[in-house]
């Protein structure tokens, strides 16, 4: 157990953290962008795997703009490099980035850090290595992710927040409406979504009820 790695940066109550997948969203990511923060997403990721890295940084200083408009949290996937450049407030790294505790040295104190991991031992080695939040997943199936790891089932969240004390944890992987008081109830502090706003009719109102159903979930687990 680690029960003294408790986060100072990441928003501890961050109960919907939205993944804008630029391959799902290409063309609209900033109209979808600002439907998630109108309907209540507690912080905003950009995740792009096919852009340069100059397309990915001219694209995270509009949704930069935008989240600070929203006095909402913006993260980095993967390009600590940008998340530095731009003063982003969270870089996100997975497990074939630029490892946690090298990250960490570069990582200032007002940004946060947060880790992919895909077992109990990853979660449990990037707490150690100084982690201010932990992503753990595919929780259910995806098919947002290329090549995605073996799905954790809520077993799996249950089991890494047993591990990792109180240090903040989010899960992914499969996540929407119907499924998200489960997860809660395994004992996330938040989940990570893409496709079930990207893909939804009216990403507003599929952000919202998300939110909703995770205040319920919530209240029903206190
Ligand atoms: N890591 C594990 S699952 C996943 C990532 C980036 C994709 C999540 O997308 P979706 O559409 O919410 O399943
Ligand atoms: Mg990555």
């Amino acid at each position: 157990m680690c029960a003294d790695l408790v986060s100072r940066k990441f928003p501890s109550d961050c109960g919907l953290y939205v993944l804008l997948d630029y391959a799902l969203l290409s063309g609209r990511i900033l109209e979808v962008a600002e439907q998630v923060l109108q309907g209540g997403a507690d912080i905003i990721q950009f995740r792009a795997k096919s852009p340069s890295k100059r397309q990915y940084y001219e694209e995270t200083l509009l949704l930069l703009d935008l989240a600070r408009r929203y006095h909402a949290p913006f993260v980095v996937n993967d390009h600590l490099d940008i998340a530095l450049a731009i003063s982003a407030d969270g870089i996100h790294l997975g497990q074939n980035d630029l490892p946690c505790r090298a990250a960490r040295l570069l990582v200032p104190n007002h940004t946060f850090l947060g880790i992919s991991t895909h077992s109990v031992e990853q979660a449990v080695k990037a707490a150690e290595e100084g982690a201010d939040y932990i992503a753990i997943g595919p929780v259910f199936p995806t098919s947002t992710k290329e090549n995605p790891d073996p799905v954790v089932g809520t077993r799996g969240v249950s089991e890494v927040r047993k591990r990792i004390g109180s240090l903040p944890l989010i899960a992914i992987g499969g996540i929407n409406s119907g499924n998200v008081a489960e997860v809660i109830r395994a004992g996330a502090d938040g989940v990570a979504v893409a496709s079930a706003v990207a893909l939804a009719d009216h990403p507003e109102s599929a952000t919202r009820a998300l939110t909703e159903e995770i205040t319920r979930a919530r209240h029903l687990s206190a």
